[in-house]
């Protein structure tokens, strides 16, 4: 793949506008400010592709970008409070309602701030994530802002703070000096290259072919994804989380199914 040939398709500000999914999807997602339009500019080397902004809360719309037969979604930001409750509905109600759809997504990118630990709403993220089954990787940002100690020091905090943290493929990046970008293209062409086989396996097209984000053997599956992305949504809107200590719900999951 050459990642210059990246080109902006179109903005969203509605799920429901959104066309069929004929192809398969990456979805860069995380808290306001985080940095994923910082990285895919840096992924593929475009200044400008996506906007990027120092104030939080600047991609409010699903913005899609294409490349050969891969597109890639950039994800508005949840968690930042100064946004009025019809925004932030309008925001979680995207976000909740794109990743819940029978869509292609081959990979969610979730991205954490490598200095901090997750946020509440990170894990809730993290929790609806696994608890859907959804393939993910976690996306460590801002890495050049810390020291190689602290790095070291962050990455085995993590491993305590994410849960599943050992299933999880954790990459840190950074936008500012390009550090992990590599990690991060290879995946999206590995798993672009086993998309195609198995699309061209496939009798049908990958459109009569959704990848249901539903768990295997698991009963009352779509409650329980109605249940997440109603959490999901709550967070959002209402800080409540914040509020709450400690623990998430956990939930055994096969290895690999819902990671690299
Ligand atoms: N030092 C450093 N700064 C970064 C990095 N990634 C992003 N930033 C900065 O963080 C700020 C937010 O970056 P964005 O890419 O706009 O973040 P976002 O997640 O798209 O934010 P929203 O669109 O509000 O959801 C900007 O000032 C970026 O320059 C990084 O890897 N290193
Ligand atoms: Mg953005």
């Amino acid at each position: 793949m050459n990642f210059q040939n990246v080109q902006f398709e179109a903005s969203y500000g509605l799920f429901s506008q959104i066309p069929p999914c004929e192809m398969p999807e990456f979805a860069f997602s995380g808290r306001s400010n985080v940095g994923k339009s910082s990285l895919i500019n840096k992924l593929f080397n475009r200044k400008q592709l996506a906007r990027v902004s120092a104030m939080p809360g600047k991609t409010t719309t699903i913005n899609f970008f294409r490349l050969d037969n891969v597109r890639f979604a950039d994800l508005p930001g949840y968690g930042y409070a100064k946004v009025s409750k019809k925004e932030k509905d309008r925001w979680s109600g995207l976000i909740g309602d794109y990743l819940a759809s029978d869509r292609d997504i081959a990979l969610v990118f979730q991205l954490l701030d490598m200095r901090h630990p997750p946020t509440k709403d990170d894990l809730t993220m993290i929790d609806y994530l696994v608890s859907c089954e959804m393939p993910f990787a976690v996306v460590l940002t801002k890495m050049d802002k810390l020291s190689g100690k602290e790095q070291r020091e962050r990455l085995a905090a993590f491993q305590k703070e994410i849960p599943y943290a050992d299933q999880i493929t954790i990459l840190p990046v950074s936008s500012e000096t390009g550090e992990g970008m590599e990690a991060i293209r290879q995946i999206i062409e590995e798993l672009s290259q086993r998309e195609e086989e198995q699309g061209a396996e496939a009798e049908a097209p990958l459109l009569e072919q959704p990848q249901a984000a539903v768990p295997s053997g698991t009963e009352n599956a779509s409650d329980e994804i109605e249940e997440a992305i109603r959490r999901f949504r709550e967070s959002v809107q209402s800080g409540e989380l914040d509020r709450q200590p400690g623990k998430l719900p956990t939930r055994q999951r096969k290895k690999g199914e819902t990671c690299l």
